[in-house]
């Protein structure tokens, strides 16, 4: 799909460090609009320069706080920061950029900071790549570090997650549940825990807890996963935190693993727009009235599904 005039001036002028455009854009892939993938492509010369970070975990545990405190630190080091809070549970966006405006309101004014939460707007799975395309838009824009804050443990929140460098889970002392059930599986993607709100009882213990399960699962990496304790509102351990986070990115560029994850992230992103092309591809021929014919059929019950699939492909091939 060919970008319009105001499209090609809204990316010029993006790229440029135009706020305004940047939040524009972001709209237009969040609504999943059909030129979406068309800026995407336009920009992505200019991507592949920022390093990522996810911070999952559940709803209250302190993912907001401890986002302002490490932008704190990043903005120190002179390091420009774009944040994308994801909030899949919240049915208005409205809610969601209200409710971390005033946790994060440190930042909303300095202009190397740039905040965007982003709802259930889209379809199913539209959440994720949303947000992989709010991040080549932010790393097009010159982001030097952008941060993903999404809600949950687990399932649906899992392949935003794969988009980060370093994920960070956190817990809280309450959080024994969650680590009760902890699955093989968390161990290959967080990279870092955090038990946060230590300033409650049983902080200890569940940071016990991860690392008995940790200690019997090693990474196919090696990595070693740290578990942390932070108290974020009081910015109690959050330089250790951004500590750990430079180690793992350090880690990962020794072992050649930040080269591997871009190309399985490239790898990734081939197969989905294939799949794309050749759903919209399917969509069109079901118009068509050769294929009309053989859904007609299977619709009527006078040919099985299965066949009139087998039918359908051959004649697309
Ligand atoms: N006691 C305590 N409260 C905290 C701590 N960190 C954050 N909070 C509070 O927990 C609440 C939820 O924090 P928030 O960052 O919005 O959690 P999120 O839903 O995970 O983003 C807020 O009232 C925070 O002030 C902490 O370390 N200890
Ligand atoms: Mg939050």
């Amino acid at each position: 799909m060919k970008l319009s005039d105001r499209e090609k001036k809204l990316i010029d002028k993006m790229l440029k460090g135009d706020r305004a455009s940047l939040a524009k854009l972001i709209s237009t892939v969040e609504n999943q609009r059909q030129s979406a993938s068309s800026i995407i492509r336009s920009i992505s010369p200019n991507t592949a320069n920022t390093y990522v970070i996810g911070i999952t975990g559940p709803p209250g545990a302190g993912k907001s706080t401890l986002v302002n405190c490490l932008t704190a630190i990043y903005r120190k080091e002179g390091k420009k920061v774009g944040i994308i809070a994801v909030d899949p549970s919240s049915p208005f966006t409205g809610g969601a950029v209200l409710g971390d405006r005033i946790r994060m309101q440190d930042h909303t004014a300095d202009k190397g900071v740039f905040i965007r939460s982003i709802g259930t707007r889209g379809s199913q799975g539209g959440l994720s790549k949303a947000t992989s395309q709010i991040v080549k838009l932010y790393d097009a824009y010159g982001f030097d570090i952008i941060i993903i804050e999404t809600v949950g443990v687990g399932q649906t929140e899992l392949d935003i997650i794969r988009i980060a460098n370093t994920v960070i889970v956190l817990l809280v002392p309450e959080s024994g549940d969650v680590v009760q059930t902890m699955k093989a599986g968390l161990m290959e993607i967080a990279d870092i825990f955090i038990v946060n709100k230590a300033d409650r009882e049983g902080a200890e213990k569940i940071s016990r807890d991860i690392k008995s399960i940790t200690a019997h699962h090693s990474r196919e990496d090696k990595w070693d996963i740290p578990i942390l304790l932070t108290t974020a509102n009081k910015n109690e351990g959050i330089n250790e935190t951004a500590d750990s986070i430079q180690n793992h990115r350090d880690f990962q560029i020794k072992h050649n693993l930040t080269q591997e994850k871009l190309e399985k992230n490239r790898e990734g992103e081939l197969l989905q727009i294939i799949k794309e092309a050749l759903e919209n591809e399917i969509s069109n021929k079901m118009k068509d009235s050769d294929f009309k014919s053989i859904v007609k059929k299977v619709r009527k019950g006078d040919l099985d599904p299965y066949e009139g699939a087998e039918q359908f492909i051959s004649k697309l091939i």
